[in-house]
């Protein structure tokens, strides 16, 4: 089943970061509720030694009725490759800038006529019960379905962002707020600048215009609520380091407490 076709009246879809790369941990976070988990690759020492522990992870989370993003580390076709081929449900893309790096991107993530993707998703047959990669299935219907997510996360990547998101190819945009408020001097993954939530609307309404949904990171409830009533339509809340830190502090804390 395509990623955006999981909780189709009920956006915006709500994931949980993977960065542990373990099963068992994934297996939990899976049976939590999520729509979704992302399997970060970019920001967590997952090398790409680890590239295969990417499918066991998606199979894992599939079984727990979860959908599996994975979030690449870079633009390489070999990553783009890896991500697809075990059956994810779309990938990522960091820091996508301009036009030009979104058309590679699709070409290596798209099979003819749209791209140039190499046919081989061996692992994609074991990943979730609805994908048939041994057949002609997966090329024709399945493949389409694959989401591909350039991450705007630069002053640049915002100013392109029609450009951006306009490639044939391209399923949804991910704003990654702490970059782009980073590339404007800001602090921190969110606030009340102007510079920063003009940003945040342009890309709205890019992509509103263009019919490609728009994902982003909230770091909290407050947050996560904001960008709902933004009109946001998937949302990255604390991932396992963060709850895994926040839950062992509030076991000690009360197991400590006079
Ligand atoms: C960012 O905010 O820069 C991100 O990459 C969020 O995941
Ligand atoms: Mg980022």
């Amino acid at each position: 089943m395509a990623f955006f076709s999981c909780k189709p009246n009920a956006l915006p879809l709500i994931g949980c970061t993977l960065g542990f790369g373990t099963l068992l941990s994934a297996q939990i976070i899976a049976r939590v509720g999520y729509d979704y988990v992302l399997i970060d690759m970019e920001h967590n020492p997952l090398s790409a030694r680890e590239s295969g522990l990417m499918a066991h992870v998606v199979i894992a989370a599939s079984a727990g009725r979860c959908k599996s993003l994975i979030r690449i580390p870079s633009h390489g076709v070999e990553w783009i490759k890896w991500a697809l081929d075990c059956g994810s449900h779309g990938i990522l893309v960091p820091m996508v800038k301009n036009r030009n790096e979104m058309n590679a991107i699709v070409q290596s993530a798209r099979y003819p006529p749209v791209g140039q993707r190499s046919f081989g998703p061996t692992m994609a047959a074991f990943a979730d019960l609805d994908i048939d990669a041994t057949n002609a299935k997966y090329f024709k219907e399945t493949s389409n379905d694959v989401a591909v997510i350039p991450m705007i996360e630069s002053i640049e990547g915002v100013e392109n962002a029609e450009a951006i998101c306009s490639v044939e190819g391209v399923t949804a945009v991910f704003i990654g707020p702490v970059d782009l408020r980073l590339s404007m001097g800001l602090p921190g993954g969110d606030g009340d600048e102007q510079i920063f939530l003009q940003a945040l609307q342009k890309v709205l309404e890019i992509c509103r215009a263009l019919g490609r949904p728009v994902g982003t990171f909230a770091s909290n409830g407050e947050g996560c609520r904001k960008r709902t009533v933004e009109g946001f339509d998937f949302i990255l809340v604390p991932g396992e380091v963060a709850l895994l830190a926040a839950g062992a502090q509030a076991s000690l804390a009360d197991c400590t407490k006079g």
